[in-house]
């Protein structure tokens, strides 16, 4: 009982009566907050994982990780909104959560296109509900050495990779002031802190993703909504394919072997590695969890790599 009080401020185990006359300086949310007593710890109650009822768009879910994020928020209860950019993805995300067993509402709407975000999000508010879980998982990479790439290609990954996330949170936050809460997540990356070849436009927005991710956390926080990130390692989908592409006399392509050198779990990670963080980070069980990047990379940043 001792080392349960001494992990919580006085006034939240407290009840005395000193500890309600400062409820009364506090505003609604923050008196109903107080109101747990500490002092009464009830082992057998697990924090709150459920997203019942909640309404989640899950930008870039027709397929790869922003599929999986969808399904397991769709598993622990919530709506389901995607967009993606391109009819044929839109068709086949449609497809995919169908087979699933998913309600879903898809979109055409690129994430960079401001006005179509905009609609977009007013359409889900009209016919699900306003959004309470934005996922910014929609993104793209190009690998060019930087003296060969266009400033063009620069722009347009910083785009849609930061720019995007700007855009669709831009679009939400009114509805969560307006709801008194709110979750969004921003899928960063490995590259949110490390660099490597070909890939300076890639890590500019990533990087850039994390601090977005602090600043709205920080701008916001006094709303009740929490931002956080989740910083996937490297997981097997189309986005790396050729990364892990078969050589001609079918062994592994070099940058295959190096990233299960590089990572103690010694393996990729699957789309499905990312669930139950999303979902962790999509409930009320991270509360106090804001501007936080959750890395998910089997232990790569924790890593000084394999001694030769
Ligand atoms: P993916 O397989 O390439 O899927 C990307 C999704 O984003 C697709 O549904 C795509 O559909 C959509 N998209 C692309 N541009 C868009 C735009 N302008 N507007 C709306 N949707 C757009 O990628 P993934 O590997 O699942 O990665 C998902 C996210 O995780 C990305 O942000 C990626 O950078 C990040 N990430 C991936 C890894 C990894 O190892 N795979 C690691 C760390 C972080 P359309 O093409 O139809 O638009
Ligand atoms: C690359 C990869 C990465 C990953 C991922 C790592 O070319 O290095 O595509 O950038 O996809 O973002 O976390």
């Amino acid at each position: 009982m001792t080392s349960i009080r001494r992990c919580y401020p006085a006034v939240r185990y407290a009840p005395t009566d000193s500890t309600f006359a400062f409820h009364a300086t506090l505003s609604p949310r923050q008196q109903t907050d107080l109101t747990h007593d500490y002092t009464k710890p009830n082992l057998t109650a697990m924090p709150n994982f459920s997203l019942e009822g909640k309404v989640a768009l899950v930008t870039g879910a027709a397929y790869g990780i922003g599929l999986a994020i969808a399904k397991a928020l769709a598993g622990a209860g919530a709506k389901i909104a995607f967009n993606c950019s391109r009819p044929t993805t839109l068709q086949r995300g449609l497809d995919a959560y169908r087979e699933l067993g998913i309600p879903v509402r898809g979109y055409l709407c690129d994430v960079t296109d401001e006005k179509a975000v905009a609609e977009m999000v007013a359409d889900i508010e009209a016919t699900l509900g306003s959004v309470d879980i934005l996922v910014n998982n929609a993104g793209i990479i190009k690998r060019i050495p930087m003296e060969e790439m266009a400033a063009e290609d620069f722009r347009r990954v910083v785009d849609i990779d930061l720019v995007g996330p700007f855009i669709c949170s831009k679009a939400v936050i009114p509805g969560m002031i307006r709801k008194g809460h709110g979750k969004i997540i921003n899928i960063c990356s490995m590259m949110s802190e490390l660099g490597r070849e070909t890939v300076s436009a890639y890590a500019a927005a990533k990087g850039g993703l994390k601090m977005l991710t602090r600043n709205i956390a920080s701008e916001y926080g006094h709303y009740n909504i929490q931002c956080n990130g989740i910083g996937p390692g490297y997981i097997a989908t189309e986005q790396t394919a050729p990364l892990r592409e078969r050589q001609p006399d079918g062994s592994r392509h070099p940058f295959d072997s190096f990233i299960i050198a590089k990572t103690p779990a010694e393996r990729w990670g699957t789309p499905a590695d990312l669930e139950g963080p999303a979902v962790f980070l999509a409930s009320e069980a991270s509360d106090f969890v804001n501007g936080h990047i959750l890395y998910v990379d089997g232990g790569i940043l924790a890593y000084i790599g394999k001694q030769p």
